[in-house]
């Protein structure tokens, strides 16, 4: 699941970078060919309209946990981007039972990495302890254990670390310690590209960044199959490759 990019993204929220000035037509055709990219890796593309109230929309992995069992709906950290889960939730609605998180606490989907039957949640400014408590208790009958991660100095836990195949996830020492994720082996960014630790992985390929390149020499000297994308103009919104979707078994 995708949702177009807002008219309105050149007033996204920014944490870590200074505002530059994003082209919205070029920003629609990198989002257009991370969704063929997706394609051609055997998702079905279910793209959801945009919105020119909400600048961040189309960083649809914030707004929602989807397992194989049930869809968690968060409520991000930004007040800005609360208003995003409306349409996600009716979208997702025919594919599984929902659940919310309510409030004080708040959830980004960006701090979730799932590995196996336990969650990873940073705790950030986006992130509290109240809504771990809450997915946690709302995943516990599925078998699900939530673990709170310290993260330091990025946006999310999926900024510092993410799968890129079966038990190996990549991350930024700097932004977290990875001996927290139990049984993983560890690749490490280069030490030039902080921001290189997000990739997404679809099937046995890693969705990637086309900035990144020493990592991503590393990433294929490993073996891990790279498929490029260009996406600099959503990265100057502070996104990444894994919050432009959610992605899951359908129905
Ligand atoms: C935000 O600050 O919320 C957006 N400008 C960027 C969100 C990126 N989300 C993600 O990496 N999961």
């Amino acid at each position: 699941m995708t949702r177009a990019v807002s008219p309105a993204i050149a007033a996204c929220e920014l944490t870590h970078l200074a505002r530059r000035p994003i082209d919205f037509e070029r920003a629609r055709e990198q989002h257009h060919a991370y969704e063929a990219v997706l394609a051609e890796l055997g998702c079905e593309v279910h793209a959801l309209p945009p919105d020119a109230a909400l600048p961040d929309s189309v960083f649809v992995e914030d707004v929602a946990v989807v397992l194989d069992e049930v869809a968690v709906l968060t409520r991000p950290g930004a007040p800005s981007r609360r208003a995003e889960t409306a349409a996600v939730a009716d979208a997702l609605a025919p594919y599984r039972p929902l659940r919310s998180i309510e409030a004080p606490a708040t959830l980004d989907g960006g701090d979730v990495l799932r590995i196996g039957r336990t969650l990873y949640v940073g705790v950030t400014e986006r992130t509290n302890r109240a809504a771990i408590d809450q997915l946690a208790t709302a995943l516990a009958p599925h078998g699900y254990e939530v673990r709170a991660v310290p993260v330091e100095g990025c946006l999310h836990l999926k900024s510092a670390a993410t799968l890129v195949a079966p038990g190996t996830v990549l991350c930024n020492r700097r932004w977290i310690d990875p001996s927290v994720l139990a049984g993983v082996e560890v690749l490490e960014v280069d030490s030039t590209e902080p921001y290189a630790a997000n990739g997404l992985l679809v099937g046995d390929r890693v969705i990637y960044p086309t900035s990144f390149p020493a990592t991503r020499r590393m990433l294929e000297r490993r073996g891990v199959a790279v498929r490029p994308v260009d996406v600099s103009e959503l990265q100057k919104a502070e996104g990444a490759v894994t919050c432009c979707s959610l992605v899951f078994e359908g129905a």
